[in-house]
């Protein structure tokens, strides 16, 4: 039986599913993951210098220039069928948890309200100061195709610089969703982990924590990782291919109770 299949009877007698996604997830949306993000104005820039606090003091205009010409991007881009297909899987399991490490609000759009987002967002900008959120403008920002520097907008209450909602490299993730994605990690039956190189932690770390705690771990990648040796099944694909064969499959046999 070939892995595909073997992953959805697997699935079938779940109770406790995990989809953890990364940049990969929205690639076939045409969204630069931040290191293919690096073109125009930043290509000479080292990603996490610019999306790092230090970053952004030193270069205010630069890096949010950067933010906002991805913020564009994001707000112009389409779910894919890799984001609809998780959104179908929702009342396929009887529990269901997505984890991402995305800032994009592609997996909303695609109709999964319920997400823990490890880093943050690009659409809830806040004080850098006092971190009173700033209320963006309707629409769609107006970026030159390389982008260009953009002096960040200043905070009604304290006049202090308004930054990116995403966590930077040398910030914490925010307290209570990590608390709730490890929680989430240790008591499922199986992890997905889609779209992610697992390079950047602590997220990375959610994988193997699973597999610790008992999980099945499915990786869906065209490339290796550092957890294919531990993953159960690794399908070395597009998500955008690979994810809807499997909510198909589930769908026309749903759980064997
Ligand atoms: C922290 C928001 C410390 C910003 C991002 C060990 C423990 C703890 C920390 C560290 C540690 N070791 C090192 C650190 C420091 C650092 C870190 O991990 N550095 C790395 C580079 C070594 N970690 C941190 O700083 C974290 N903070 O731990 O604080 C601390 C602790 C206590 C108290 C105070 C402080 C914070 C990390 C968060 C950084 N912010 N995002 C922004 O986006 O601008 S991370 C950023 O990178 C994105 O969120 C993205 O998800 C992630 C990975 O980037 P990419 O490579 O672009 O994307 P991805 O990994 O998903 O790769 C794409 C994959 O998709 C590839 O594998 C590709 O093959 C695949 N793919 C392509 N097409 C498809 C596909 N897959 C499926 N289908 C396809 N079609
Ligand atoms: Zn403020």
């Amino acid at each position: 039986m070939e892995a595909l299949s073997l992953v959805v009877s697997r699935l079938q007698q779940c109770q406790r599913v995990v989809v953890f996604t990364g940049a990969g997830v929205s690639a076939e949306s045409a969204i630069p993951t931040f290191r293919d993000a690096l073109t125009g104005l930043w290509s000479r820039f080292d990603p996490a210098r610019l999306a790092s606090p230090e970053g952004f003091l030193s270069d205010p205009d630069l890096v949010w220039g950067w933010y906002e010409w991805r913020r564009r991007k994001a707000l112009l881009a389409e779910p894919n069928p890799a984001h609809l297909a998780i959104a179908r899987l929702l009342p396929l399991v009887p529990e269901l948890t997505l984890i991402t490490q995305n800032v994009d609000n592609l997996h909303e759009r695609a109709g999964n309200q319920h997400l823990l987002r490890l880093h943050g967002s690009l659409h809830q900008p806040r004080c850098f100061n006092c971190a009173t959120p700033y209320p963006l403008p309707e629409g769609i920002p107006d970026e030159p195709e390389g982008g260009r520097r953009l002096t960040p907008p200043r905070c009604a209450r304290c006049s202090g610089p308004i930054r990116p909602g995403v966590v930077w490299f040398g910030e914490s993730l925010p307290e209570t969703i990590w608390q709730q994605a490890e929680q989430a990690t240790n008591q499922c039956d199986l992890l997905f982990s889609i779209g992610t190189s697992s390079l950047v932690w602590p997220a990375a770390q959610l994988p193997f924590q699973a597999k610790q705690h008992g999980a099945t771990v499915v990786q869906i990648n065209p490339n290796g990782t550092s957890l294919d040796p531990v993953a159960d099944f690794n399908l070395h694909g597009p998500a955008g291919f690979i994810l809807p064969q499997i909510v198909n499959a589930l769908a026309e046999e749903p759980l064997q109770r």
